[in-house]
């Protein structure tokens, strides 16, 4: 039987599918890969099933006999995806059943932005609102702005249907690729990143982070954007530099934000993002819906077993180590 490490917390209804095909070491608090425990699974390991671990290349030298990684998450920047390919070794990440709920958040943090929904929650707990709201309370439009998509995937192109179809937006979005359907089906338009940042009345951000990706919005970009821009990240902390993003809302370059991830997770207890008025943070919480976190989890359990069955897994991110393995 082939043995498989986990180290994230799991349903019992997961691991019990896991323990029915391998042999499982399961980790449910795991804070890095220093833990001997850890390291001597891993030394017999064929798979390994997670999230939130950062994944050096050094770790799979003591890896030997790891055949397939699943990891719950979509993004995959924690894993060195090339030297896992080099080494034959699958990937495999959880798409398309996070995008509608990582959508949702998105579009969350653009309402609560605009209309200023947690300050003023905050105003009303407190038991300021003595009599009717004045100016000093007052927010911005979302319906019939512009909203620029900076990163134009799965989770990109469901936020701009809502904003496109629900909401009467106006989309704008840069990419690597253009997508014509897309276009057709929104009315958005391509164009290039600065473009955007200057016409944008929301600015959102969906890139995974890659080393083309780090600190893709920076002092330059936040300058670029309208004094009444709206900042949207709900990508990854590390696309945006957060020093810039900072002194952007310091300056009142731009108007305000809606974080979902920051450049360190969990947030510096340092970091003044927080308790700043015009900015609405959330603990990365993206997909952390019931439901779609089951449906990531069981893609995984699905993922990892398939993978060591030598099936085709069903979301594979490096096919290359696929050929490596299998011709
Ligand atoms: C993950 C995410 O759950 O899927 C992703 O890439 O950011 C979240 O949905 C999170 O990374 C878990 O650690």
């Amino acid at each position: 039987t082939k043995r498989i490490v986990a180290f994230s917390r799991l349903k019992a209804q997961h691991l019990e599918q896991l323990r029915q095909e391998c042999h499982v070491d399961y980790f449910e608090h795991l804070d890095n890969t220093d833990d001997p425990d850890f390291r001597a699974a891993l030394a017999n390991a064929h798979g390994m099933v997670g999230s939130g671990l950062r994944i050096m290349p050094e770790l799979l030298d003591e890896a030997p006999h790891l055949e397939a990684i699943a990891t719950i998450s979509v993004g995959y920047d924690n894993y060195p995806v090339d030297e896992l390919t080099r080494r034959g070794i699958l990937l495999c990440n959880t798409p398309d059943v996070l995008t509608e709920t990582t959508a949702d958040t998105g579009f969350l943090l653009i309402m609560a932005a605009a209309r200023r929904a947690v300050e003023l929650a905050e105003f009303v707990k407190r038991g300021d609102w003595q009599q009717s709201i004045g100016e000093a309370q007052f927010g911005s439009d979302v319906h019939g702005k512009t909203l620029g998509m900076i990163g134009f995937g799965r989770i990109g192109a469901a936020i701009a249907r809502r904003g496109a179809l629900g909401f009467g937006m106006k989309v704008l979005y840069s990419n690597a690729s253009p997508k014509p359907a897309l276009e057709k089906e929104l009315g958005a338009r391509r164009c290039e990143m600065d473009e955007l940042l200057a016409q944008a009345d929301f600015v959102c951000v969906t890139v995974p982070l890659s080393a083309e990706t780090e600190h893709l919005i920076g002092t330059r970009e936040f300058k670029l954007m309208k004094p009444s821009a709206i900042f949207v990240n709900i990508a990854r902390g590390k696309v945006v530099d957060e020093s810039a993003l900072i002194a952007a809302l310091e300056l009142g370059e731009i108007h305000a934000a809606g974080l979902d991830v920051f450049e360190q997770e969990p947030l510096s207890p340092e970091s003044p993002l927080p308790y700043m008025a015009n900015v609405v943070a959330l603990p990365h919480i993206g997909s952390a819906t019931h439901e779609t976190r089951n449906a990531m989890a069981q893609r995984a359990v699905d993922n990892i077993t398939l993978a060591l069955k030598g099936k085709q897994p069903i979301s594979l991110v490096n096919q290359g180590a696929w050929q490596r393995r299998h011709q």
